[in-house]
């Protein structure tokens, strides 16, 4: 990770250097934090900002959910986010929120410790790998499930949660897949370590139900809506694990992965074993948007400058 200029930190931008914690901050214990992740874009007219209002939402949402003030309006958050890209001058970069408990009790009820939002800018290229995008990545159903929905309140994108992610993600990477996928705790596919994912069969695509336990992703929520861009009906099922064996086309969605075609899983290949067609429209269509050269008819792209 290279150091960016700027971090924000409780209301004012600081040199890298100088964003730092106590040991005794609430969210280094118990994982008391909730965060986003965004991407600016360089999109050939300056850089924007990708689906900014609905990250700031979600982030707002997360803190709800784990009785979190934000001590800060969604307007504030969302002008400061903008304030630290354009002071760390990127042309394309991953924003990463994160509203933490700080210091104020070491028991478990963090309600007595303040919360604390830093904003950091980081530059982060593609996610599952260089090739990823073109070629496909080779996936592995994990061990380890998603949450139970009576566990964790899946949906909110909570820190101490992404110790079920990290244990996927390490499992994966152990087995020498790029990524494994959890079931969620009836079996059904969830998603993966930090993407969602679709299925497509005979035309018709498929992804997995909020009661899945999966996070409702932004990038899941923008492909459902170019899918229906390009005629296609877009169902929200359960989704058995023999699916994906039998699928023509999967794929993971992530503000950091975007759109990365599967192309085995558990060592059976996907289709043919290469990107599919459709899987290549919705990359045309998200790349081109993102990349300014397609409008920007769904108004996601906020300008930096
Ligand atoms: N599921 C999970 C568990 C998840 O973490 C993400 C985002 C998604 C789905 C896709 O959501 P969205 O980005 O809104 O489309 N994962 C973030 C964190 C990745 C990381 O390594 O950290 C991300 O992509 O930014």
């Amino acid at each position: 990770m290279n150091k960016t200029e700027n971090i924000w930190v409780n209301g004012r931008l600081v040199a890298w250097d100088q964003a730092q914690v106590h040991v005794a901050t609430h969210a280094l214990h118990y994982g008391s934090s909730v965060f986003e992740g965004i991407r600016a874009y360089e999109t050939g007219n300056g850089s924007a900002i990708f689906c900014l209002d609905q990250h700031v939402d979600r982030l707002f949402t997360s803190a709800k959910v784990y009785r979190m003030e934000i001590p800060y309006t969604k307007e504030e958050i969302r002008q400061a986010i903008i304030d630290t890209v354009r002071a760390n001058k990127h042309r394309a970069c991953y924003i990463r929120p994160l509203v933490f408990r700080g210091l104020g009790a070491l028991g478990v009820n963090p309600q007595a410790c303040q919360v604390e939002v830093a904003i950091i800018t980081i530059e982060w290229g593609r996610y599952l790998g260089p090739e990823a995008i073109e070629q496909g990545v080779d996936v592995g159903i994990s061990s380890w499930q998603r949450m139970a929905p009576n566990t964790f309140p899946a949906a909110a994108k909570i820190g101490g949660q992404y110790i079920n992610s990290q244990l996927i993600a390490m499992e994966a990477a152990e087995h020498g897949y790029a990524e494994g996928i959890a079931l969620d705790s009836n079996g059904f596919v969830s998603e993966g370590s930090g993407e969602n994912i679709f299925v497509v069969r005979n035309g018709s695509i498929l992804t997995p139900p909020l009661a899945s336990s999966i996070l409702q992703g932004v990038t899941r929520n923008c492909v459902i809506t170019l899918a229906e861009d390009l005629d296609h009906q877009v169902r929200e099922e359960l989704i058995p694990r023999e699916a994906l064996y039998m699928a023509d086309e999967v794929f993971f969605t992530g503000t950091a992965a975007e759109i990365t075609p599967i192309r085995s899983v558990d060592h059976i290949s996907i289709g043919n074993g290469h990107r599919g067609p459709v899987t290549g429209r919705l990359q045309t269509e998200f790349f081109g948007i993102t990349g300014g050269q397609i409008p920007d008819r769904h108004g996601w792209l906020t300008p930096v400058s």
